[in-house]
């Protein structure tokens, strides 16, 4: 019996330490989706990341949009201007926010117009140190454009 217990003990040991060298676990706080016009084809949706060790923001994407893009918007002189990067560090248990004027996920190539009080799935694709990849869709709440 004491040797069962024994071995019952390093295979729960084995599963744990599984268990600590797992992804990373992303906690996402008030995401928003801007909502758009008929016409208009680029959104941004904004969200708050705190990633349970340090990882890397490296994809998003989302149905309602044929490409999403990880955007920084910073002053190039005294015009505000955004670009592409290819991801966002998220330092363990760190807050970083996605927001207006700061970084942000453009959703572009809009497939349909996104209208205030609908949610949006947005799939968010982290990168952890040993390149090891979480996947975690959010349903993300759309907000009026003048929000
Ligand atoms: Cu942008």
């Amino acid at each position: 019996m004491k040797r069962v217990f024994a071995a019952m003990t390093f295979a729960c040991g084995l599963l744990y330490a599984g268990a600590a060298s797992a992804q990373v676990s992303l906690k996402v706080d008030a995401p928003w989706v801007r909502a758009t016009v008929s016409t208009q084809a680029v959104t941004g949706a904004f969200m708050q990341l705190t990633a349970s060790k340090d990882a890397r923001l490296v994809e998003a994407q989302s149905p309602v949009a044929g490409l999403v893009e990880i955007h920084q918007m910073e002053m190039d002189g005294n015009v505000m201007k955004m670009h592409a990067v290819a991801g966002i560090d998220l330092p363990a248990g760190k807050a970083v926010a996605l927001r207006p004027g700061a970084y942000h996920l453009m959703l572009m190539q809009l497939k349909r117009q996104i209208r205030p009080g609908e949610t949006v799935p947005v799939t968010l694709i982290v990168e952890a140190k040993d390149k090891s990849r979480t996947t975690m869709t959010v349903n993300v709440p759309v907000r009026a454009m003048n929000e």
